[in-house]
C-alpha cells in the first residue's frame, strides 16, 4: 500500500472520528472523550493535511482552525433576501398581528392560528449555504440583499456541521443566529482585559467582534455558538408542510436548534410563552431580546405573504431593552458609613431593563479611568435580570470637545478632611471618622435597616432631619428620643410619632447577630455576623476575642478578624455599646455553638443561598431554619455554595449557580430539607 493510500484512509478514519466527537460534545452536550484527546485527533488531523495537501477538502474538520487572514471580506449576494422581522412590544400589538392574520389568510375568528414560538436571541443573522451535503458559503445579512463572506469564520464555529449526512436536499441555505453564551462571554472579557486587550461591552459585541474578524484564526478562538431557525433555498420542494417539521428536518441534519421553541396554539398561548420565558430570561445562559412567533403551517405563511422587508405570518415581541443611551449630567461621590467614597454617574434619566434609572455607581477611580467617563458623555447603560445597572461603555464620537476627565476628590465632600487611598489606591476613604456627618448618617441608616435593628418608618428622610438638627449624632441616641422631639419634625403628627417611638423601643429586645450586623464593623456582613453570634454567643465574649481566635473560624481571614479587633479596642465604639446596653437594647443570649457540636447537624457542610420569593415562608425564616439544622446561609453564590434554592422569579443569581455548575432546587426540596 502506498504512503497515500494510507495517508488518506487514516485521514478518512481521522475526519469521521472528529466530526462524531464534535457532534457528541457541541449539538448533543455529552462528549464521551477527554478536550486532551479531541486535540491530539485534531493535531493528527492538520499533520497528516500539512504532509499531503490533496487530502484536504472544504469539509474537513481541520477548517475549524481557521485559514490566511483576508484583506477584506467579499460580497454575496442573497440568493433569497435576508428580511427582517417585525416588532410588537404590548400583548394589544400580538393580539392585532393574530386578528390581522386571520384576516390576510382568510380564516374565520375561531379559527385557531398554531404558531411556533421561540426566543429572538441578541446575536448576529447569518446565512450558510451547503451544495451537496457540504458547506460551501456563508454570509452575514448585510443589507438584506447582499452580505459579507464570512465562510472561513462560520467554519470554525464547533456546532455548525461542516458536512450534512446523506439524504440532505442537493442546495439547502439554513439561517440563523449566531452568538455567544454568558460563561464563554465572561471568560473572554477576563483573557482580553489580562493581556490589556479591548474588553466587549456585551456578548452581542463580543460575537459580532469575532465573526467579523479577517483573520479566521482568531474567531476559531472565540466561543461563538449558532441556533439555525430557518431555511432560505432548499432544493427539495417537499421539505416539509410546517415550520416545526422544518426545524425538525434541521436538526435531524445535525444543525442546532434552540431547545426551547414550542408549538403553541392561538395568540393567548403565545402571550404565555412570552411570560414564560421572561420569567425564566436571567437564568438562561445567553441573552434574548424577545419572542419570534411564526405561523407555523407553510400554506398559510404563503398566503400571509411579506410586506416590504418582513414577512406579515412572523412577528418579534420584543422583551424591555437591557441597554440604552444616555447622557452623563454630573459625576460626584457618596460617603459610606465606613468612610468609603463611591463616584456616582447622575444621568439623564433613562428606562433600561423595566426600571428608570437616573444614577449609577461608578465603584471607584479605576472603574473611571477604564470607562474614561466624563461628564457630558453619551453612555450605554445596561441592566439585565434584577442585576444593578451599570454604564458598559462610552461613545467616544459623541464626546462633547468641552468635556475633561474627571477629578476626583482629595477631599471629603461632606466634611472636607483628607481623602487617603488603600487597596494600590482604588478604594478611596474620608479619614474624618464620626467627625464626617455623612458617616454619622450612613451608620445610622444601615443601624435602623430591615436586616438590622428593623425600626419600622425609620426612613433614610428622619435620619437625615435627626442628624441635621442635632438630636442623633450616634445610634445610641436613637433610644433617648423623645416623642415631643419625634413630633416636632416635618412631616409628623401625633399618630406618626407614636408609631416611630413605639418602633424604636420594640427594636431594644433583637438578637445578637442583628445587633453585631447592626454595629457596621467594616467588612462583617450578615453570615458573618451571624456566624460571629453563634460562636461566641454574647457581646462581652466577642469583645474580648484575639485575632487568632477570630481566624480560627471558617471564613474568618486576617482582614476580617483585624477589623474586629480594632473595632472592639476602639473606646467610642465601646462607648456607644455601653449606653446601647443601657438605653435598654438587650437581645436573648444563645448557648455559644461548640464546633464540634454544629459537625453533627445534618446540614452541616452545606453552603446555602436562597433567592427568589418563597410562598410558604419570608427568606429570614428560611434561612434560620437552615442554619438551625447546621447550614450556612450566604447571601451570594460561588464556587464554594453547595445549594441554590430558587423561588419564583429567582434572577440572577440563579443564573450565576447554573453558571458555576451549582445545584439549584425550588421550594419543594426546601421544604423537604426543613423537614
Ligand atoms: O432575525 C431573526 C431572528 C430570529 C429572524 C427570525 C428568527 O426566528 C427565530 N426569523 C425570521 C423569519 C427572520 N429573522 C426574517
Amino acid at each position: 500500500m502506498s504512503d497515500l493510500t494510507k495517508a488518506t484512509a487514516r485521514h478518512a478514519e481521522l475526519v469521521r472520528e472528529i466530526n462524531h466527537h464534535s457532534r457528541l460534545y457541541y449539538t448533543q452536550d455529552a462528549p464521551q472523550i477527554s478536550d486532551h484527546d479531541y486535540d491530539a485527533l485534531m493535531q493528527e488531523l492538520l499533520t497528516l493535511e500539512a504532509e499531503f495537501p490533496e487530502l484536504l477538502s472544504p469539509d474537513s474538520p481541520s477548517q475549524r482552525v481557521g485559514a490566511e487572514p483576508l484583506a477584506e471580506f467579499s460580497q454575496i449576494t442573497h440568493e433569497l433576501p435576508m428580511l427582517s422581522l417585525s416588532n410588537g412590544f404590548e400583548d394589544s400589538d400580538i393580539q392585532e398581528f393574530d386578528a390581522r392574520l386571520h384576516k390576510e389568510i382568510g380564516l374565520s375568528e375561531n379559527t385557531v392560528i398554531e404558531y411556533v414560538a421561540e426566543p429572538k436571541l441578541d446575536g448576529l443573522a447569518v446565512s450558510i449555504l451547503y451544495v451537496d451535503g457540504v458547506l460551501t458559503h456563508a454570509a452575514t445579512r448585510g443589507d438584506g440583499r447582499v452580505g459579507e463572506d464570512i465562510t472561513q469564520n462560520v467554519k470554525t464555529i464547533r456546532s455548525v456541521p461542516l458536512k450534512l449526512p446523506e439524504g440532505a436536499p442537493a442546495r439547502l441555505e439554513v439561517r440563523g443566529e449566531v452568538f455567544m453564551r454568558l460563561a464563554g462571554f465572561d471568560e473572554l472579557n477576563q483573557a482580553q482585559a489580562e493581556s490589556g486587550k479591548k474588553v466587549f461591552v456585551n456578548p452581542r459585541n463580543a460575537a459580532a467582534g469575532s465573526l467579523r474578524q479577517l483573520d479566521s484564526k482568531i474567531t476559531a478562538g472565540r466561543p461563538l455558538d449558532i441556533f439555525i431557525y430557518s431555511t432560505g433555498v432548499n432544493s427539495d420542494s417537499a421539505f416539509a408542510d410546517t415550520h416545526s417539521q422544518t426545524l425538525e428536518k434541521l436538526a435531524a441534519l445535525g444543525f442546532p436548534v434552540c431547545p426551547l421553541l414550542q408549538v403553541v396554539n392561538g395568540v393567548e398561548a403565545c402571550l404565555q410563552y412570552y411570560r414564560d420565558m421572561g420569567a425564566k430570561r436571567a437564568r438562561l445562559d445567553y441573552e434574548i431580546d424577545g419572542i419570534v412567533y411564526k405561523v407555523n403551517r407553510l400554506d398559510w405563511q404563503r398566503a400571509a405573504g411579506f410586506i416590504a422587508k418582513a414577512p406579515r405570518w412572523a412577528l418579534a415581541h420584543k422583551f424591555p431593552a437591557q441597554e440604552k443611551t444616555t447622557q452623563v449630567n454630573d459625576i460626584d461621590v457618596q460617603v459610606g458609613r465606613t468612610g468609603a467614597i463611591t463616584p456616582v454617574a447622575r444621568l439623564e434619566p433613562v428606562f433600561v431593563g423595566g426600571v428608570t434609572v437616573s444614577n449609577v455607581t461608578l465603584h471607584n477611580k479605576a472603574e473611571i479611568a477604564r470607562l474614561d467617563i466624563r461628564v457630558g458623555d453619551t453612555v450605554i447603560v445596561r441592566r439585565a435580570g434584577d442585576v444593578i445597572p451599570q454604564i458598559v461603555g462610552v461613545n467616544l464620537e459623541a464626546r462633547p470637545s468641552s468635556a475633561t476627565p474627571y477629578d476626583f476628590p482629595t477631599h471629603c465632600p461632606v466634611c472636607g478632611s483628607d481623602v487617603v487611598t488603600e487597596g494600590d489606591g482604588i478604594i478611596a476613604r474620608c479619614s474624618g471618622g464620626l467627625t464626617c456627618g455623612a458617616q454619622v448618617r450612613q451608620s445610622i441608616k444601615h443601624f435602623v435597616s430591615r436586616k438590622a435593628m428593623d425600626i419600622d418608618g425609620m426612613g433614610d428622610k428622619i435620619v437625615d432631619a435627626l442628624v441635621e438638627q442635632g438630636l442623633v449624632s450616634t445610634v445610641a441616641d436613637l433610644y433617648v428620643l423623645t416623642f415631643e422631639q419625634v413630633l416636632a419634625l416635618e412631616g409628623f403628627a401625633e399618630k406618626s410619632a407614636q408609631n416611630l417611638i413605639a418602633a424604636i423601643e420594640k427594636s431594644k429586645l433583637t438578637e445578637f447577630a442583628r445587633l453585631l450586623y447592626a454595629l457596621g464593623i467594616p467588612q462583617v456582613g450578615e453570615t458573618t455576623a451571624d456566624q460571629l453570634a453563634a460562636h461566641f454567643g454574647a457581646m462581652d465574649a466577642l469583645k474580648s476575642a484575639t485575632q487568632d481566635a477570630l481566624e480560627a473560624l471558617p471564613d474568618i481571614g486576617p482582614v476580617v478578624a483585624k477589623n474586629i479587633v480594632d473595632f472592639f479596642h476602639d473606646a467610642s465604639n465601646l462607648s456607644v455599646i455601653a449606653q446601647l446596653h443601657d438605653r435598654g437594647v438587650t437581645y436573648e443570649v444563645v448557648a455559644a455553638q461548640k464546633p464540634e457540636d454544629v459537625a453533627q447537624l445534618p446540614l452541616a457542610g452545606e453552603i446555602i443561598v436562597l433567592t427568589g420569593a418563597l410562598s410558604g415562608m419570608g427568606r429570614t425564616e428560611a434561612k434560620k431554619r437552615l442554619q438551625a439544622l447546621g447550614a450556612k446561609v450566604t447571601g451570594s453564590v460561588s464556587k464554594n455554595t453547595t445549594l441554590v434554592i430558587a423561588g419564583a422569579d429567582a434572577g440572577s443569581k440563579a443564573a450565576k449557580a447554573a453558571e458555576l455548575d451549582v445545584r439549584i432546587e425550588d421550594e419543594d426540596y426546601l421544604n423537604q430539607l426543613l423537614a
